[in-house]
């Protein structure tokens, strides 16, 4: 099975390249022909992995798999949420950081969640894992590994940030590995029904 991953996120996609077997083959949205950037419209995770991944097969017809995923902070009632990406102002992950600190500067609550949300479109069917994984938010950043907000994210149970963790390491245990076994199992058993 042929399968596009529908992101122009090159740090997700390494993520999931490292995560896959040989279960099936992945394209990139450049191969497919696609250099615009993918709709992000909706005001939920849900909404836009499912608006990103039905524009690849509305407008390219290939079968094809899209992640929207946001950090979740309780202390901020959830934000930055489906806003993770331009926080700060701009694309910029330091800005991100940046205003996330600043926003939790007198705040004891650190804790948060990130949460990938893959939307899978088959022959136009529409499919939707989840993966989520909790931790704390650091006061300052610790790592350089990763992407995003992953300098000041220690997930529970671990000391070491996510950047201060190896591809194949935050691979084990992170939101986007969790929903995306979800598809690996799903797309094993997948009859096309
Ligand atoms: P595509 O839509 O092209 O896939 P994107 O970067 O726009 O790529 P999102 O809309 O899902 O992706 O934005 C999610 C933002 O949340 C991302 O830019 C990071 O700031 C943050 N983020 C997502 N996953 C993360 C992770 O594993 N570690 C750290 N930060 C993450």
């Amino acid at each position: 099975m042929q399968l596009c991953f529908a992101t122009n996120n090159a740090h997700k996609l390494a993520e999931i390249k490292a995560l896959l077997g040989k279960t099936f083959a992945l394209k990139t949205l450049k191969e497919i022909g696609c250099e615009e950037e993918l709709p992000e419209t909706t005001d939920t995770i849900e909404g836009n992995s499912r608006q990103k991944a039905e524009y690849v097969w509305e407008h390219f017809g290939v079968d094809c798999f899209a992640d929207d995923s946001g950090l979740e902070i309780t202390a901020l009632n959830g934000a930055p949420g489906v806003h993770s990406a331009y926080y700060g102002g701009s694309r910029d992950f330091q800005g991100n950081i940046a205003r996330v600190l600043e926003e939790l500067k007198s705040e004891s609550d650190r804790s948060a969640r990130f949460k990938t949300v893959i939307t899978l479109v088959v022959q136009g069917k529409v499919y939707q894992f989840e993966g989520i994984i909790t931790g704390q938010l650091l006061k300052e950043q610790r790592g350089s590994q990763g992407f995003g907000y992953d300098p000041i994210f220690v997930p529970d149970g671990y000391e070491r940030t996510f950047a201060e963790m190896s591809i194949e390491e935050k691979g084990k245990i992170s939101h986007r590995s969790r929903a995306f076994a979800q598809l690996v199992d799903f797309l094993q058993t997948y009859s096309g029904e």
